[in-house]
């Protein structure tokens, strides 16, 4: 069984009035997060992970060194899928209820949890992922390079943004920052990170 590219949870066009182009998910989604599923077939065709799972081929993967492209290429479909979901049309505000009292519980405030986002995904050096997580409990704010994940580290992911370059070019070019206060201001699913904390 081949691993699948999950469908958009939008159309292409949703995000405009929210500051990303469908030329965006043209390339982010049509090309980039098209490539990783196909080269996960790829490497993982007539081998006994085609039969597991992502999640599964995930965290074995992670810890193998003679498997880093499968880890790669895997870690990177599961990313893109959780992202895309990260999003939505007249998304930003505030989080609610028991999402919202964890915030203040972990940051201070609502005000310092983006601060602290914020500064995570602007620092992330070269490519990678800023995550609200929930580390047993505890809300943190991490930041990945490359493909690497929280699921990789046995962590639960509640929100991600992705900071490779590839993310923002086509709508803020090299302004990182730009992107970052665009996803807070006006497209983060805060419904999607509340799902993902009731989650068991
Ligand atoms: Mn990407």
């Amino acid at each position: 069984m081949a691993f699948v590219q999950e469908p958009l949870p939008y159309d292409f066009n949703a995000l405009e009035p929210y500051g990303v182009k469908a030329e965006t998910f043209e390339y982010h989604y049509g090309k980039h997060h098209k490539a990783y599923v196909d080269n996960l077939n790829k490497l993982t065709e007539g081998t006994e992970l085609a039969d597991k799972s992502l999640e599964e081929v995930i965290k074995t993967s992670f810890k193998d060194s003679s498997k880093t492209g499968i880890f790669n290429n895997a870690a990177q479909v599961w990313n893109h899928t959780f992202f895309w979901n990260s999003l939505k049309p007249a998304g930003g505000g505030a989080p609610t209820g028991e999402l919202a009292a964890k915030i203040d519980q972990a940051f201070g405030s609502f005000d310092k949890f983006k601060e602290e986002f914020s500064n995570a995904a602007a620092t992330q050096f070269g490519s990678g992922w800023a995550w609200l997580i929930d580390d047993g409990g505890t809300l943190k704010v991490i930041k990945t390079p490359n493909a690497e994940n929280p699921l990789a580290h046995g962590q639960k992911a509640l929100l991600t943004l992705d900071v490779w370059e590839h993310a923002y070019y086509i709508d803020f070019r090299n302004a990182r920052p730009a992107y970052i206060k665009n996803f807070l201001d006006q497209v983060v699913n805060w419904d999607f990170a509340a799902e993902n904390l009731a989650k068991a």
